[in-house]
């Protein structure tokens, strides 16, 4: 395909943490930024640490820029955890290039790798980055700023059904809303057939801001999937009530029906499909492999992007709690961190990561990897590489800074690879050296 230049060349990582620019300006559109020059670099030496007891050596904060926010964390390691560095040598190749803005990237049952395009379009990758033409038969989305085509699961019985779960901002004259939709991948793989909308987060509004959103199966074939708050003022508020779609995680069954026991099923005037609330525009969302726990990952305003541990029928606050400011400098509402019956975010980040699409590594083929959470950093421009034990952050690390790129999501291969997607069109694959 003419779009998608093919690319062999090997760069490396230097293993050094280095300071970043990070913007304060960390609004989730989408930027052009100039391809930076792929060069080739020894890893040092002096950075590959014995690891006798297998856990990770200990360096200072990642970050190390001043807060937005003057507000203290609940509990010591809620931000600026200590620094981890992976030993393991591995090395980063971009294996494709020129995807027109690619949201989602996720694995088939195959090993191939699915990649939706934000204007509405999917493509199929090899891992090795041939990728194929575009993929279509979606309804119409509202691509707009942070709309369109967004995440993307395979089914668990992908293999026999062929059937493939997406979230999008579905368009219509009245506005926008993000939508859970399904379709089957056509034998010959270049459309997808009998498109159904399954949830719509109501009501519809005409803006083009926070949309969330990201979708994953659980281990009983239903569905979690995230919506973003809208952005607008008055919508905000929208976050805390049950009877509204926005600001929500919501779990459904692939039929779009609330499931059984959800909590607030049988609440009056509350959508059945909700299983969390209060949250401002989660664009990441993944299970645990071993605890099998829903975490999320959001973005907050200006200093108070948050990594949730999610639980049914609770509360995260947004708008009341947080640890961000406005872009202007003032108070989220009355400027509160903390309030009974909101849950605490595991860890923040001040200043922002901005983060998008996360994955837990299920695999061991770089073994201090092994259930560690990676978050792709749009405005941060790196992968963070978060160790959680007992659920809790316990390490911090910073892959791929020197790219320059707005990791906008990760995906575990197959192959025990990461892959990661830019704004910038780039297929990246992380693997073992
Ligand atoms: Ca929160």
């Amino acid at each position: 395909m003419k779009h998608v230049l093919l690319f062999s060349l090997v760069m490396s990582i230097a293993f050094t943490v280095s300071c970043q620019e990070l913007k304060t300006d960390k609004d989730d559109k989408i930027d052009n930024v100039e391809t930076p020059n792929d060069t080739i670099k020894e890893i040092p030496n002096d950075t590959v640490n014995d690891n006798p007891n297998g856990t990770d050596p200990i360096y200072p904060p990642v970050e190390t820029q001043p807060a937005n926010a003057d507000y203290k964390p609940a509990f010591e390691g809620q931000t600026r955890i200590n620094g981890v560095k992976t030993t393991t040598p591995y090395e980063v190749n971009i294996i494709a290039e020129g995807l027109s803005n690619p949201w989602a990237v996720t694995s088939l049952p195959d090993g191939r790798l699915l990649i939706t395009e934000k204007k509405g379009t999917m493509r199929i990758a090899t891992t090795a980055g041939v990728v194929s033409d575009a993929i279509t038969g979606f309804p119409d989305v509202d691509s707009r700023n942070q709309g369109g085509l967004l995440d993307v699961a395979s089914a668990p019985d992908f293999e026999t059904s062929r059937m493939l779960y997406f979230t999008l901002a579905e368009k219509k004259p009245e506005g926008s809303l993000t939508a859970v939709g399904k379709g089957k991948l056509s034998a010959d793989e270049k459309r997808i057939e009998n498109f159904q909308i399954i949830f719509r987060a109501i009501p519809y509004f005409d803006n083009s801001m926070h949309f969330g959103s990201r979708i994953v199966f659980d281990n009983k074939g239903n569905i979690f999937a995230s919506t973003g708050e809208r952005s607008d003022m008055r919508m905000r508020p929208n976050a805390q009530l049950l009877d509204k779609g926005h600001g929500k995680v919501v779990y459904i069954t692939t039929e779009g029906k609330p499931v059984e026991g959800n909590p607030f099923i049988n609440k009056k005037d509350a959508l059945p499909e909700i299983y969390s609330y209060g949250h401002r525009n989660a664009q990441g969302l993944d299970i645990h492999p071993v605890t099998g726990e829903l975490w999320l990952s959001e973005m907050g305003p200006r200093g108070g992007d948050e990594l949730n541990l999610i639980k049914a029928g609770k509360n995260y606050g947004w708008p009341t709690i947080g640890y961000g400011i406005e872009y202007s400098g003032a108070k989220v509402g009355s400027g509160i961190t903390q309030k009974e019956g909101m849950e605490q975010p595991i860890y923040y980040w001040d200043p922002v990561l901005s983060p998008s699409g996360m994955a837990f590594y299920s695999s061991n083929v770089i073994p201090e990897w092994e259930n560690n959470l990676f978050i792709g950093g749009l405005s941060s421009k790196h992968i963070a590489r978060i160790v959680i034990k007992n659920n809790k952050v316990v390490g911090e690390e910073r892959l791929l800074e020197k790219e320059n790129q707005r990791f906008r999501d990760v995906g575990i291969g197959k192959d025990g690879a990461l892959y990661a997607v830019t704004d910038e069109g780039r297929l990246y694959r992380i693997s073992k050296k």
